[in-house]
């Protein structure tokens, strides 16, 4: 049973087009903003986005997939402005209806949201794959750049606990609000995860890949680490440029920060380039860590100054000139 008739994405909703291009690989919210400042300077139809799944779950039977949802929602300017992810105009009487229940409510399923979960929920039980399904929602939300799952495989990220030891990461981020003590993180699943089709090949040819401002350890982290990802960024190094999510020692959202310092990291963009020296020839960092420019110019990368905090689309737009416009060293 089909129901309806399901939206036919194009060859480039698919990922198989791509031609060159920017290629974005992406977590949820921050990469979300930076995207739509980057639709606005480049042809969305030029460009790729290779979204985290590690933090995909299963709920009320239901394949619930944020950082997807977040980065199509953003760019068919549909999202919640408040927190980022979810719809905006929500209503949640299903949820209201699942706590008569006892029924999981605290990772909250407003109820247009909850349509998104059932649709890629049946056809993913009907045998498609997740690229094609999300290929069939970012079209019915009228996007024209390609936003693909880094997998198709499962992946998830788990989240070693002091207190708990391994949860899952939404019980570590929502349930939890990341309110814990971490000692490790492990993705679940990648030895054995493929690249989503084409992704390999987009990035051997894109002219610009960049690594969005989102949490380095688990939403980049996992997205590198689909086997063979890793590799064809580090070869296109040159080509790569991160933003980073760090801005005065601190993540502007979630748990980056902390994740950083309790797994050994200095939190600072000097952490930063640490962490992607290897893959990316150039940092992003912003004017408020302006005086560390020469730390991370001696780790190893070189370092663009600049106003990185996107409040709106004219900082995004602003961002995104830059990540597209500037590979060389200096300032912005
Ligand atoms: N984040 C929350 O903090 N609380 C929630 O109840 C919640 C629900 C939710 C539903 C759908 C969705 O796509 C995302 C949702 N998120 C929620 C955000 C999300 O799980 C995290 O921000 C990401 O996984 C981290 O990138």
């Amino acid at each position: 049973m089909t129901g309806g008739t399901n939206p036919t994405p194009s060859d480039h909703q698919q990922g198989t087009l791509l031609t060159g291009g920017v290629v974005t690989l992406a977590g949820g919210v921050g990469a979300a903003k930076l995207l739509t400042g980057l639709v606005r300077v480049h042809p969305p139809r030029d460009q790729l986005a290779v979204v985290n799944t590690a933090d995909d779950t299963v709920l009320h039977g239901l394949h619930v997939s944020p950082d997807l949802d977040t980065v199509i929602y953003t760019l068919a300017g549909a999202v919640n402005p408040e927190t980022g992810w979810g719809l905006a105009g929500e209503t949640w009487q299903a949820m209201e209806a699942l706590d008569r229940y006892g029924g999981i409510t605290w990772f909250r399923l407003g109820d247009r949201d909850l349509a998104t979960h059932l649709y890629r929920t049946h056809r993913l039980g009907q045998g498609a794959d997740l690229a094609s399904v999300t290929g069939e929602i970012a079209t019915a939300w009228g996007l024209e750049l390609a936003v693909v799952p880094v997998t198709n495989d499962t992946i998830r990220t788990r989240i070693t606990t002091v207190d708990e030891g391994e949860i899952d990461f939404q019980d570590y981020f929502v349930r939890r609000r990341h309110n814990v003590t971490v000692t490790g993180v492990r993705v679940a699943g990648l030895e054995s995860a493929h690249p989503a089709p084409g992704l390999i090949e987009a990035l051997t040819r894109a002219t610009r890949i960049i690594i969005a401002p989102s949490n380095p350890i688990v939403s980049i982290a996992p997205v590198l680490g689909v086997p063979g990802v890793r590799e064809a960024v580090a070869a296109r190094r040159e080509a790569v440029m991160a933003v980073s999510p760090i801005v005065n020692g601190a993540a502007l959202k979630g748990p980056a920060d902390r994740l950083m310092l309790e797994l050994g990291h200095e939190c600072s963009v000097v952490g930063v380039a640490r962490l992607y020296r290897d893959v990316a020839a150039t940092l992003v960092i912003d004017e408020a860590d302006a005086h560390l420019a020469p730390d991370v110019e001696a780790s190893g990368m070189n370092c663009v100054v600049t106003h990185t905090v996107m409040n709106g689309p004219e900082e995004a737009t602003a961002l995104a000139r830059v990540v597209l416009g500037q590979a060389g060293r200096g300032r912005a």
